[in-house]
């Protein structure tokens, strides 16, 4: 069948070809990525999108909303059932937006904060300093110790020093459990808001593989596109603890996402998310979480069998972080060789790195798309392995220390790895891997 799409516009309708062939034939490492099933893709390119709405359900600024309010008031439902929680605003476009209307909700410009910090794992939203979030409140970030985990004799410190009126607990780069409870005992023993963004575990919470902070977190964010396998949206999530510290607390949410940082709501992704929502409440997804988690441990055993460091030793969860130090910091050539591989992943930063955030020392990898795909355990170990071939065969290729040097190194290596025929033959034993596979559409 030629789409209309195809028709009207045949350049974009390409693109879209190319990328949906990349997303088939390639292998998808990121950790914060996943492919949504055909009915969240049909409720994201909806009619809905036609349609103004500020506001909220039973009180907009818009005629003609009953059925954005049916939509909308199903989705809350769905996410209070789900994650056991009071209130709940489905309206922030995506996850930094929703950290943001969180400080927007409940500080004053200037106040303290503290949030991991972005090279230890931590968010860009959680305080780092190019951040709007470190430019309008004062952030005090706390780290990880030399094993990897979160420093609470650290984060007891800077408690007690600074009195942060807000601390941030989850992460985008942390492989291990995010110890909720630990975290409340601090934030209690100053009064302040503990905010968990759980965007990266949504999915393995609502599987039951990973403690929930709903006990313990006054507000809860969470993006709706990674472990929750929906639309790229966010969530902000008002728990009993929330409302007890602070009766007005989820009218002080609502209101700073609208009128205080968004216009009109993303009405196709709300509905998606609501039939995300509907998927991550039935049996399989409790399957497919757990499957995760061991898909992830196998790979990071297999990489650890394969003489690799990893941050932490481990991983508790659904990603891991490769330690390349020792290698070279390859994070940014082992991205490279891995594309050209048709593997993606994302170099990172890790702990102390004395690399810069663009050429890191070390590379992110996750398993929750993948796991979509159905590949289990074999092909985590195969994947590892894969993997370790391409570090060994770019190690030649260690980052130049002198900086200036960096840009036409990587121009080199870039063009080199471009044609490289070891890489080539990798890309076709993953081709033939993926073909196996499909991508839950
Ligand atoms: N960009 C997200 C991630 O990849 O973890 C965080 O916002």
């Amino acid at each position: 069948m030629i789409s209309k799409l195809h028709n009207s516009d045949p350049k974009i309708y390409k693109f879209i070809e190319q990328e949906k062939k990349r997303q088939q034939e390639g292998l998808e490492l990121i950790p914060s990525e996943n492919y949504v099933s055909s009915a969240v893709l049909e409720a994201m390119g909806s009619i809905l999108t036609n349609k103004y709405s500020e506001g909220f359900p039973n009180h907009r600024y818009y005629g003609g909303n009953p059925n954005i309010d049916l939509i909308e008031l199903e989705c809350i439902n769905r996410a209070k059932k789900l994650f056991h929680v009071e209130h709940v605003n489905v309206q922030p476009y995506s996850g930094s937006p929703a950290n943001f209307a969180v400080y927007n909700a409940l500080l004053e410009p200037g106040d303290p904060i503290t949030g991991m910090n972005l090279l230890d794992g931590g968010h860009l939203t959680h305080g780092w300093k190019v951040s709007a979030t470190a430019k309008f409140f004062k952030s005090y970030p706390y780290h990880v110790k030399p094993n990897g985990r979160v420093d609470f004799d650290e984060l007891w410190n800077i408690a007690k020093e600074y009195k942060p009126k807000l601390i941030w607990c989850g992460a985008t780069a942390y492989a291990r459990t995010i110890e909720f409870e630990k975290f409340s005992e601090i934030a209690d023993s100053v009064n302040a808001y503990l905010i968990a963004d759980i965007s990266h575990i949504s999915g393995l919470i609502v599987g039951g593989v990973h403690p929930s902070p709903v006990p313990f977190a006054h507000v809860i964010t969470t993006t709706t596109h990674k472990t929750l396998r929906g639309p790229r949206g966010a969530m902000i999530m008002v728990t009993k603890k929330g409302i007890k510290k602070d009766p007005e607390i989820a009218q002080k949410i609502d209101k700073a996402i609208f009128p205080g940082l968004q216009g009109g709501p993303h009405n196709h992704t709300t509905a998606a998310i609501a039939v995300a929502l509907g998927e991550a409440a039935k049996p399989a997804f409790k399957t497919y979480a757990k499957q995760i988690v061991l898909n992830a441990k196998t790979m990071a055993a297999e990489f650890t069998k394969l003489g690799i460091t990893l941050v932490s030793g481990g991983t508790d969860n659904h990603l891991m972080l490769l330690d390349l130090s020792k290698e070279g910091s390859l994070g940014a050539q082992l991205e490279y060789a891995m594309d050209v591989a048709h593997m993606t992943a994302n170099k990172n930063t890790i702990p102390g790195d004395l690399a810069s955030p663009y050429y890191p020392s070390g590379l992110r990898l996750g398993t929750p798309a993948l796991t979509t795909r159905g590949m289990k355990e074999p092909q985590m170990k195969q994947i590892a392995r894969w993997i370790v071939d391409i570090i060994n065969h770019i190690k030649p290729y260690r980052l130049p220390e002198d900086k200036t040097k960096r840009l036409e190194f990587m121009k080199t290596f870039k063009k080199k790895m471009d044609k490289d025929v070891f890489l080539k033959s990798v890309a076709r034993e993953v081709m033939n891997l993926t073909s196996q596979y499909g991508t839950n559409t």
